[in-house]
């Protein structure tokens, strides 16, 4: 809090994502409807105290016309959001080609989509300079907000060249950058044609953060190597400027599961589920369908254990929900066709008249019916082939109760930092390891799993992501008054 006349006022935060956390529907020419959608960052920020956070972003729709926009960022003030309004050509190069189709599998290590890997190339500047047009878009809307003291701090990928934008606008501007997906190796950045410009730009913020210290590392060291700046244990130095960089694992709000899980009508869907599958064990899989979910890999897996456990095969079903994402794009539409094909040959196989050993639903699930699953579930599969963190792993430990489950987790999902001594930690490349894991997660003693559970649920439930923000906005703060602290000496 900074005082002001005696009385404390709160610290103004600009939290700047690329959407804003709003679904947004035009009703009329000057009227939209609103839908604030309560996702792991919006809790998040709800939770930190002494804070008054607005959010700029993009609002998801396409709104050409002067009087649909007045409209829209009069609706969306109600809900403390400010929009950037981009056009359909740039979301097109910005957010469907450079940040979906270059980034997104960079830093998950996938390389660049396979089918189209000379087209990317060749469009790559193009995209990039779209990449660029967009971020100082961003930055244009930050700037006319900003209040001298405010705090403003960016997230993921999509804004890699935001920092720069803000600081070349003002050099006082105390601007945070957080990824929430891996940092991948320095090896793999340094493929990337546009490396340095982006290194430069993330760096011209106070601080940087990540899910874990790897990540970090991978970030100092490309720092290092690329740009030969030197690395330090705080961070990256540049002629005396230093950048912090610091590992800040995000959590979950483990207080509204467990609220929720004593909703009387989330009490009668989980009655509801225990009948359905009396006498069956419960795995789950609750994934976006995206190529670094693994879900390929995790069916298969449970195909190969299923082969090797006759005995299993009338006694487990596996529910896998997966969220269609980015739909128009041909290399997830091939992935939908995969995976319905190999659980179509899988519930062929095994399935009988009376039941299928997979069910798996292309839908989002509301938020109390999740729940519900979660808690009936006797062991979670998390096979993703990288994660920045896996906020799935986290929301199933927080509501299991007397059950216990087993948590699967690949071990290259952040997460395996912080729940790895409760899990069982796979390489989900490894189909057979992990139908090794899941027979074993099955049979595991009450004991065990107990002592596994208790782990799990002791980080989850102290480690929450209002501690996430506000360590966050805490150290930035710090971090500016450090720098000035210098300049003065
Ligand atoms: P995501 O890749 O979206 O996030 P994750 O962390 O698992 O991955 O979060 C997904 C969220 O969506 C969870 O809250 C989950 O409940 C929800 N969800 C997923 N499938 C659902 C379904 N079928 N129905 C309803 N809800 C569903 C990115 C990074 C992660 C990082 C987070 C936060 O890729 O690695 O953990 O940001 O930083």
């Amino acid at each position: 809090c900074r005082a002001s006349e005696g009385k404390p006022v709160k610290q103004r935060l600009l939290v700047v994502a690329n959407r804003l956390p709003v679904s947004a529907v035009r009703r009329g020419e000057d009227s939209w409807s609103l839908d604030i959608s309560a996702g792991g960052l919006v809790s998040a920020l709800l939770g930190v105290r002494d804070v008054d956070a607005k959010w700029i972003g993009w609002a998801g729709v396409n709104v050409p016309d002067e009087v649909g926009q007045r409209a829209l960022t009069k609706a969306l003030a109600e809900k403390r959001c400010i929009p950037v309004f981009l056009d359909e050509e740039i979301v097109h190069q910005y957010y469907n080609g450079y940040c979906n189709n270059i980034l997104w599998p960079l830093f998950h290590y996938l390389g660049l989509p396979q089918e189209d890997r000379l087209a990317t190339t060749r469009s790559f500047q193009s995209q990039f300079d779209a990449y660029k047009r967009a971020n100082q878009m961003f930055a244009d809307v930050v700037n006319e907000h900003y209040e001298e003291g405010d705090v403003v701090w960016c997230h993921d990928y999509h804004l890699m060249f935001l920092p720069k934008c803000l600081k070349d606008f003002n050099g006082k501007m105390k601007v945070g950058w957080f990824l929430h997906t891996p940092f991948p190796s320095s090896e793999i950045h340094r493929t990337l044609p546009s490396r340095s410009e982006l290194l430069k730009s993330v760096l011209a913020a106070d601080l940087v953060g990540f899910h874990t210290y790897d990540y970090a590392r991978h970030f100092v060291s490309a720092c290092t190597r690329i740009l030969g700046l030197e690395g330090t244990p705080e961070g990256v130095e540049d002629q005396g400027k230093l950048t912090r960089v610091a590992a800040f694992p995000i959590g979950i709000d483990s207080d509204r599961f467990k609220r929720a899980l004593e909703l009387p009508a989330v009490k009668v869907h989980i009655n509801e589920l225990t009948q359905r599958f009396a006498g069956r064990k419960v795995m789950l899989g609750v994934d976006r369908l995206d190529m670094i979910k693994g879900i390929p890999q995790k069916i298969l897996a449970f195909e190969k254990f299923l082969e090797e456990n006759p005995e299993w095969r009338d006694k487990v079903v596996l529910l896998q929900i997966a969220v269609p994402t980015r739909t128009d794009v041909p290399e997830y539409q091939k992935l939908t066709s995969q995976v319905h094909e190999i659980v179509g040959r899988i519930n062929g196989r095994f399935g009988t008249l009376t039941a299928v050993p997979i069910h798996h639903l292309d839908r989002s699930l509301d938020f109390h019916a999740l729940c519900a699953l979660y808690a009936v579930t006797d062991v979670a599969l998390v096979t993703s082939l990288r994660d920045g963190m896996n906020l799935v792993s986290y929301e199933f430990v927080a509501c299991q109760g007397a059950k216990k489950g087993v948590l699967i987790l690949s071990e290259f999902a952040g997460a395996a930092q912080s729940l790895g001594a409760g899990a069982l930690l796979v390489n989900p490349w490894n189909v057979t390891e992990v139908a090794k894991s899941i027979a074993y997660a099955l049979n595991m003693p009450s004991d065990e799993r107990e002592k596994r559970h208790r782990h799990n649920y002791a980080h989850v439930t102290t480690h929450t992501a209002q501690d996430w923000a506000e360590t966050f906005v805490s150290e930035l703060n710090d971090t500016v008054v450090e720098a000035q602290l210098r300049t003065r000496q």
